[in-house]
């Protein structure tokens, strides 16, 4: 990595970096597994970070994956998501920490371009909730894509319609397939929350605000 290569975007993973979503992602799956008699712990959640509904859903089904049919698939996606939105109904502008509006509109200030590279199908519906649906210079989310992290397809897209290049771009991410999907398209990489301790970036820090001296140094 070249210390003093300028960095000109910020690429922000939404749940569990903008906003406490992946809680409620957590809990959603668990009321679901819990119904239908399937295992599910924090620890196989972990696992379910920053991946696509189907993918977090074949994870939780393990070696039954491939004997479920696609109907019943996208039932319990369906039932999932149904769970998840009604935790969803509960956020609002005060659902974004201090340290996280801060840091916002500090890199604003500082010229930095900013964008959203979410797996999330949800992304737009969060954005309204919390009052930053007009705020980013571009949004890239599970809607767009075809392959889900840890391909850095929605990375790449969030570059393109920044209009920068994949290398000035610094990535802000809690998942492992987050992390992996940014080294994929040759962008930096600041692991932060579950991946502050579980993950391998750039930079592992502790609170958004710390992401202001990266891009200081570039
Ligand atoms: P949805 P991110 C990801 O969002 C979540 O980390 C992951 O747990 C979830 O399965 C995925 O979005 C799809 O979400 O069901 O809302 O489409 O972390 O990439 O912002
Ligand atoms: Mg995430």
């Amino acid at each position: 990595m070249n210390e003093r290569h300028l960095i000109k975007a910020v690429i922000f993973d939404l749940d569990g970096v903008i906003v406490s979503t992946d809680e409620y992602h957590y809990l959603a799956w668990k009321q679901l597994a819990d119904e239908t008699g399937l295992y599910f712990d924090r620890e196989m959640n972990a696992k379910l970070r920053g991946v696509s509904r189907l993918d977090s859903l074949n994870i939780i089904l393990g070696r039954q994956a491939g004997s479920v049919p696609e109907k019943d698939k996208i039932d319990l996606m369906d039932k999932k998501n149904l769970y998840y939105k009604g935790y969803l109904e509960q956020l609002d502008e005060r659902s974004v920490t201090e340290d996280v509006g801060r840091t916002l509109a500090a890199l604003r200030k500082a010229g930095v371009l900013l964008a959203i590279g979410s797996s999330s199908k949800n992304a737009g519906f969060i954005l309204e909730r919390i009052g930053y649906d007009a705020f980013f210079d571009a949004v890239a989310d599970g809607n767009d894509v075809k392959r889900s992290k840890p391909d850095p397809e929605v990375f790449v897209l969030a570059a393109e319609r920044l209009g920068v290049l994949c290398r000035d771009c610094l990535v802000v991410e809690d998942s492992e397939a987050g992390i992996k999907a940014a080294f994929a398209c040759g962008m930096r990489t600041v692991g932060i929350g579950y991946a502050e301790e579980n993950c391998r970036a750039d930079w592992n820090l502790r609170k958004l605000s710390d992401v202001l001296s990266c891009v200081k140094k570039g």
